[in-house]
């Protein structure tokens, strides 16, 4: 039923030509296929559930832009808001009346968040997140976890996830020891490593940073208990819990991991789904800790694109359309239909994997589990997963080219859909 030869000569051409023009021919380095072989496909255009290559060739989605496409891309509400707001210019660097609402809309959300500032990434929100803790707290000490990824700021390019375990690189060259000398890391899902790390370190930890479920080191939920237990382990020390909800913000509930587990962080960032497409990151929490963020208190932070009315729209538009009833469930159900009948695939064809998943946001690795760390997902056999990965390419299936990846699903991903992956799996686990 299925196509097993693409054509991709034109995505071959134009990706020979970006290796002379851009470092490994890409703006982020997972995108170049490294970790999984073969080249990458080219984009023409994407629409809903489904990406173009520059040759024409198909493909069902599940990395929708890693989160941002939640409610599929280039919806037609938010590509026609996004329309209505050029008319009005493309970037204004003062207030607007945009960022009141969208900030209201985060704060109505999200259970920690009583302020918010907006900045235009992931990375840049993890940055200020952590000289927030710092200057609240007057400590230097942070703990984050093995395989968690917080951007690529130098004081989190320790034991990281995303690019930097999918190139299965060692701490980056250019990040002073000195910067990370205050950046302890523990395994994650571990309490006890935890405590140690407070222990050996009285009163100097800032506190713990982590995605409260892991999407950088392919799939990991947390155990039953392990958030609950770092929000007790750091109010007992008084230092602060924080949540980067980057991936997990909007997607795995409209109020996030927090809402999802119950436990609410001092202070969380967010990208990705917030921005609807477009660049924004944000970070937000206790109205105590956030009025210590210049101009209201003595932490600078600035940004001359932070705020823009584009990215506003986009992330306003998001938002209202997460808010249809039913959107979240809707999720859950489609994303359980793919996780199981891989799970059901793969019993058939004697392949042993683990799966996860909570709401739009899955993985899948290639070892029979538990998956509970980064030392555990690092068991997954990652030349299986590399023709796991050509092979559904060549089906019409686009994953994240990286075991170390979460995958996505979409409000616009159908039953048919997700029916076709399942049957491009069946073939391809077949022969793996
Ligand atoms: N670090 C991003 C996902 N975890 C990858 C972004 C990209 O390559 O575009």
């Amino acid at each position: 039923m299925v196509n097993t030869t693409i054509k991709t000569t034109k995505s071959e051409e134009i990706f020979a030509a970006a290796q002379a023009l851009m470092p490994g021919g890409v703006n982020s380095p997972v995108r170049a296929f490294k970790s999984v072989g073969g080249q990458p496909i080219v984009f023409d255009r994407v629409k809903g559930a489904y990406v173009w290559d520059v040759d024409g060739n198909q493909y069902i989605d599940y990395v929708g832009s890693w989160g941002p496409a939640i409610c599929g891309h280039a919806h037609p509400e938010v590509i026609s808001a996004l329309q209505a707001a050029l008319e009005k210019g493309t970037s204004f660097g003062a207030p607007c009346i945009l960022e009141n609402v969208l900030a209201e809309m985060v704060i109505n959300a999200v259970p920690s968040i009583e302020m918010v500032r907006f900045v235009n990434s992931g990375t840049e929100a993890c940055m200020a997140v952590l000289r927030l803790m710092r200057a609240f707290t007057g400590r230097d000490k942070i703990i984050k976890f093995e395989g968690c990824y917080h951007g690529h700021a130098d004081m989190f390019l320790v034991k990281a996830g995303s690019g930097v375990a999918t190139l299965g690189l060692p701490d980056s060259p250019g990040v002073p020891k000195s910067t990370t000398a205050d950046t302890l890391t523990a395994p994650y899902n571990d309490l006890e490593a935890v405590k140690a790390l407070f222990a050996e370190h009285p009163n100097q930890i800032a506190g713990v940073i982590l995605e409260p479920v892991v999407g950088n080191a392919g799939f990991i939920a947390p155990d039953a208990g392990f958030l609950e237990g770092l929000r007790l382990i750091t109010k007992e020390n008084q230092a602060l819990l924080v949540f980067d909800e980057v991936m997990t913000g909007f997607r795995i509930a409209y109020g996030g991991a927090q809402q999802k587990f119950g436990v609410t962080p001092d202070l969380t960032t967010l990208g990705k789904v917030i921005g609807g497409g477009l660049p924004v990151g944000a970070y937000g929490g206790r109205r105590d800790i956030m009025s210590m963020v210049a101009p209201a208190g003595p932490m600078y932070q600035a940004g001359t694109l932070s705020g823009n009315p584009l990215a506003m729209t986009a992330g306003i538009k998001t938002l209202e359309l997460l808010q249809k009833p039913g959107t979240y469930e809707y999720l859950e159900r489609i994303t359980k239909k793919l996780i199981d009948g891989l799970l059901l695939i793969a019993k058939e064809t004697g392949q042993e994997i683990c799966v996860g998943q909570i709401s739009g946001m899955f993985g899948l690795f290639f070892t029979p589990g538990p998956v509970h760390s980064y030392e555990d997902a690092k068991k997954s056999d990652l030349s299986k997963f590399s023709r796991f990965h050509r092979g559904m390419l060549e089906r019409g299936i686009y994953l994240a080219p990286s075991q170390f990846e979460a995958g996505f699903t979409s409000v616009a991903h159908t039953e048919a859909d997700i029916d076709q992956t399942l049957a491009a799996a069946r073939e391809v686990m077949s022969g793996l």
